[in-house]
């Protein structure tokens, strides 16, 4: 039998996330959740201002997803639109994003930074450019992820960010789907010569073989949860179902190990 492979609670004493980071980075753990992070009105009132906002809209299969942000693995190449799309988009999310208490965004880094003991800032590219900080996204029923990594180190590389030792992704749940939409993440990390034989041609993602015999976590999120796992495992979110959109915001944090660095965040 497997050993257990259990996630960690943030809203805990940050005691029991000192090696929180070596913990996400080696596998030891499958994913770190803080359970409502975000109020329920809160999560509504987001969703609510997402109606106006202005989303792009494409279709994965015959489901439709639509997403307000920039995200990097899909605009490596051109570094200038990148950054000009990212001040571009800013404002409206800074608008959706800010509620009661400040903008969600600010509020994730403070609680990361007080669990990890290092500053958690947006980060910033060679010229001072701030990266996007945050990609919403709504899937519409059927939609979802097939099996894939994202290694930013590989995809992004010549960007500043792929230079740092380690990488994350954090998701935070707006509106869960009625059925489908959890996270499934895979205790096994991608490695380049899986892709001669299991990467999907002319598709995203990688044939599901390639995790078979796999540990698998999943964590089927509420709305305000937050959760942050290492995506160079492989994972995927299985297909939605119901009436009911999935709504969820990304970003993944990359840090070097050595000293006490920043960590930073970007989308
Ligand atoms: O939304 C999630 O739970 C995971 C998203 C995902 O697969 C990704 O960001 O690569």
């Amino acid at each position: 039998m497997d050993e257990a492979w259990s996630p960690v609670v943030l809203a805990e004493s940050s005691s029991s996330t000192e090696t929180l980071l070596e913990d996400l980075w080696t596998g030891a753990i499958p994913y770190a959740v803080f359970p409502g992070f975000l109020d329920k009105s809160e999560c509504s009132g987001v969703i609510e201002a997402l109606k106006t906002a202005p989303m792009t809209t494409f279709k994965s299969g015959d489901a439709l997803v639509s997403t307000l942000g920039v995200y990097l693995p899909d605009a490596v190449s051109d570094p200038d639109a990148y950054f000009a799309r990212a001040a571009e988009l800013e404002p409206a999310i800074a608008s959706l994003l800010e509620r009661g208490q400040g903008d969600v965004r600010d509020r994730i880094r403070l609680m990361f930074a007080s669990h990890l003991k290092r500053p958690v800032v947006a980060a910033t590219g060679p010229e001072g450019q701030e990266y996007g900080q945050g990609s919403l996204r709504v899937h519409g029923s059927g939609a979802g992820a097939s099996v894939h990594r994202d290694v930013v180190s590989v995809d992004a590389a010549g960007w500043n960010v792929a230079e740092m030792d380690a990488q994350f992704s954090a998701v935070l749940m707006l509106q869960p789907p009625e059925a489908g939409g959890e996270l499934t993440v895979y205790r096994q990390r991608w490695r380049p010569e899986d892709d001669t034989e299991f990467k999907n041609k002319g598709a995203k993602g990688w044939d599901p073989r390639v995790v078979e015999g796999a540990q698998v976590a999943t964590y089927a999120a509420a709305a305000g949860d937050l959760y942050v796992f290492n995506p160079t495992q492989y994972h995927e979110v299985p297909l939605t179902s119901g009436e009911s959109d999935r709504v969820s915001m990304q970003f993944f944090m990359a840090f070097d190990f050595e000293g006490d660095g920043p960590v930073v965040t970007f989308s």
